[in-house]
């Protein structure tokens, strides 16, 4: 059964692959499952039909018959346990796959997610300018342990896994701050993963969306 994803239909990054729908993409690509994509308006993302489907009414879900998902780190996990090539076979190894996949969206992305708050909602802040050093630097400290993991290893442990799947989205949001080129290896880490076909793809994928909205078409 070919699964539905969701996404915007204009995302404000204009297909620069910022938005989440990219990892569930490019999760898909990576175990070469097909899939269709329901694009919204920010004002369908607030109805009902889609209330059920994402109880905050955001991007992306996830829709396989009857089963309905959100959250994409619980989409690229199902999607992972759903095919080979994403978790390793070993118990061991695969538990410690979801553990990255959780530290990417807990440990990593938050420090991420504060700083962009500022920078959007409080640009007009007395405290602005020492807040968002504060919070550069809380992502530098996060980032500095995170390339003292990885070292010279090309993957976050063993083989790529959708660990460095999602550590790799959340990093790729992170690049536009400059804050991931001050660590070499994590940079040559976030190119080796954006390098990947499927990731060039997913990319594609949500590129064209953009570029058909400029057209007029979809
Ligand atoms: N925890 C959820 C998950 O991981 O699935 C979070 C989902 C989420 O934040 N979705 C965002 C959304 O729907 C899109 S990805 N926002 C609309 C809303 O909340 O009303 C976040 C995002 C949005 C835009 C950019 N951008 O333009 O650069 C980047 C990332």
């Amino acid at each position: 059964m070919t699964p539905t994803i969701t996404a915007f239909a204009a995302s404000p990054d204009r297909g620069r692959g910022l938005a989440r729908d990219m990892r569930v993409r490019w999760a898909l690509e990576e175990v070469g499952q097909a899939y269709e994509v329901r694009l919204l308006s920010f004002a369908e993302m607030k109805e009902p039909a889609h209330l059920a489907r994402q109880p905050f009414g955001q991007i992306p879900t996830y829709e396989e018959g009857d089963l309905v998902l959100f959250e994409t780190g619980a989409i690229v996990l199902h999607i992972a346990e759903g095919h080979a090539g994403l978790l390793p076979v070993e118990p061991g190894a695969r538990a410690r796959a979801i553990a990255w996949m959780f530290a990417a969206v807990n440990s990593v992305e938050p420090v991420g997610l504060e700083r962009e708050a500022c920078f959007f909602l409080e640009r007009d802040k007395s405290w602005y300018a020492e807040r968002m050093a504060m919070l550069a630097g809380r992502i530098r400290d996060r980032l500095g342990l995170l390339s003292r993991h990885l070292g010279q290893a090309d993957w976050l442990d063993g083989a790529f896994s959708a660990g460095d799947l999602m550590m790799a989205g959340v990093l790729f949001r992170l690049k536009p701050t400059g804050l991931v080129a001050e660590f070499a290896n994590l940079a040559a880490y976030l190119g080796r993963a954006a390098e990947r076909a499927a990731f060039q793809r997913a990319f594609a994928a949500q590129m064209a969306v953009f570029t058909a909205g400029q057209s007029g078409g979809r």
